[in-house]
């Protein structure tokens, strides 16, 4: 990631409208491209992309797990489907974060974002803990949410990496609304946290008003953003894909809590914010100066406890 001034980046987010199950990923990667050239012509140094950006929203259809392996998972990355957004990258000088559904080797599958720089090398990898849903078969559900069945926990953690003097960290979608999430970066002396999401608009687990979902969208990553001094980028897949509904709202948020930047459609939509990230460094040094003021000594319950009250591992997370 370059900057003009010494602690100034172009951040552009790149919000995705629907990916339909019929859309090949050379249709996607086409998309990916020209989002990425509007931003690099905006100036931007980094885009982030959604998370799973190159499918459809696959984990809301029950389905032979060795199709939805054949159909919608990458065995390696950058693959020939995916190179042209690399070459993008490169060409254009302008790193990005890309969500993916990985396979591995051998056979594990996890919902994997990368963190690429400007010359195309994938710096970092991080493979979604907060996974949401189920596993079962919910038939009276309008659909399903099955990250629970097609993807293991990730075994990453939460990393930090330094892109071109930025301290980078990423998640993915349902890590956003965990506090532990952004902390733990932070910790690490995030300045910059990136992620994607596909949020469904209907919450299947219970009459959730819908107006709901992008409230807490927004109100979970305001209010990290601040409690952590850190810039979030967050980009959604958003709009009907194939009927199913989810929320758009992708956007770009200080370190104050402030909006900065967010999409206004439920279409493909670069927004794009130049962000001091001075600002963070403001509330480092002050509120939340981690090493003056927390105490750790008091939290011991948050990593000995998983529920409430309960020292056993909680059983699903729903
Ligand atoms: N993709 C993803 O993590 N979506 C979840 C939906 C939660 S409802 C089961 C989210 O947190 O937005």
């Amino acid at each position: 990631m370059k900057s003009n001034s010494s602690r100034k980046i172009g951040l552009a987010v790149a919000q995705m409208g629907p990916v339909n199950l019929a859309d090949s990923r050379a249709a996607v990667v086409r998309r990916l491209v020209e989002m990425l050239r509007e931003a690099a012509g905006r100036k931007a140094d980094f885009v982030v992309f959604p998370e799973l950006a190159l499918t459809t929203f696959f984990p809301r259809y029950w389905m032979d797990e060795g199709e939805i392996v054949e159909r919608f998972f990458e065995r390696s990355m950058p693959n020939p489907e995916v190179q042209p957004l690399f070459d993008a990258a490169r060409e254009l000088s302008i790193g990005f974060y890309l969500g993916y559904a990985e396979l591995t080797p051998a056979g594990r599958r996890f919902n994997t974002s990368i963190l690429v720089d400007r010359h195309a090398r994938i710096i970092g990898k991080y493979r979604k803990i907060h996974l949401p849903g189920h596993s079962d078969h919910k038939t009276e559900a309008p659909f399903q949410h099955l990250e629970k069945k097609y993807f293991e926990v990730g075994d990453l953690g939460f990393g930090v990496w330094d892109i071109d003097d930025v301290k980078v960290g990423m998640c993915l979608c349902n890590d956003r609304r965990w506090p532990e999430t952004y902390r733990v970066m932070s910790l690490q002396s995030a300045e910059l946290i990136v992620l994607g999401y596909n949020t469904p608009s209907k919450n299947i687990h219970w009459n959730e008003p819908t107006h709901l979902r992008t409230f807490h969208h927004e109100i979970v990553m305001q209010a990290s953003a601040y409690q952590n001094a850190v810039w979030i980028g967050a980009a959604g897949k958003c709009g009907h894909e194939d009927g199913f509904h989810m929320i758009g709202g992708s956007m770009i948020v200080a370190p104050s809590g402030e909006i900065v930047a967010r999409s206004s459609g439920e279409e493909d939509e670069v927004i794009a914010a130049r962000i001091d990230l001075d600002l963070g460094t403001t509330f480092r040094d002050h509120v939340f100066n981690f090493a003056r003021h927390r105490s750790p000594e008091h939290y011991r319950l948050i990593v000995e406890r998983v529920g409430a009250g309960d020292p056993l591992p909680a059983a699903v997370l729903e």
